[in-house]
């Protein structure tokens, strides 16, 4: 570990925590499950204390479809029936220490249309522009689907981007879709990070 990091970015106005789909569909023993899913909430937590301790906004992203979602097998798509709006599996994981102050943004809300992207659909960005933000800490599930398109856009649209690389995993329905995912974020300019440079 890079020890000299250690401290460096503290959260400051202009930046949010950005936490993407962290719903119980996705940990182990949900019925789309990103393996290890479930590692990722207590780091979240620490981003959540650090984030909360500044008074800095949060964001939380969440999959939230109708019952015949176009995305699921049934109606032609590639998943299994998940997220669904209202349904437990839909909930965030019960661990996640969200604060009532964080903002949920829900997404693929609509039959007709998938959404891997928090800001698709969503009105996201006007929040974020609203509340002055440049700077987004973006972690969650899955890597190789919501936090990849989530972190695109992000970037697409201007802001500063830093991968929360220690709290976010991939489906990998294919083998090493989750490695190339986190290069190709690296790749369009997000910055990986871990709790360390945060100093909690
Ligand atoms: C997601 C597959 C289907 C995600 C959502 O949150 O990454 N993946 N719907
Ligand atoms: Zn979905």
């Amino acid at each position: 570990m890079n020890t000299s990091n250690r401290n460096d970015l503290q959260p400051k106005p202009g930046d949010a925590l950005l936490i993407v789909d962290v719903q119980n569909d996705f940990l182990p023993g949900g019925s789309l499950a990103v393996p290890r899913g479930d590692e990722v909430v207590p780091v979240l937590n620490r981003y959540l204390r650090a984030f909360t301790a500044q008074n800095l906004p949060i964001y939380a992203t969440r999959d939230w479809h109708p019952e015949r979602h176009c995305s699921f097998r049934a109606q032609g798509g590639i998943w299994p029936p998940h997220c669904v709006a209202g349904t437990r599996g839909a909930e965030f994981a019960a661990a996640l220490q969200l604060p009532s102050s964080a903002v949920i943004i829900s997404k693929a809300t609509t039959a007709e249309l998938d959404a891997y992207s928090g800001f698709q659909g969503t009105n996201l960005d006007q929040q974020l522009r609203e509340a002055k933000i440049r700077r987004l800490f973006i972690g969650g599930l899955a890597t190789d689907y919501c936090v990849l398109n989530t972190v695109r856009d992000a970037l697409r649209l201007g802001y500063e981007v830093f991968l929360l690389a220690d709290a976010i995993r991939a489906v990998d329905v294919l083998p090493g879709k989750g490695q190339r995912a986190e290069q190709e974020m690296a790749r369009l300019g997000a910055q990986r990070i871990t709790i360390e440079r945060i100093g909690v």
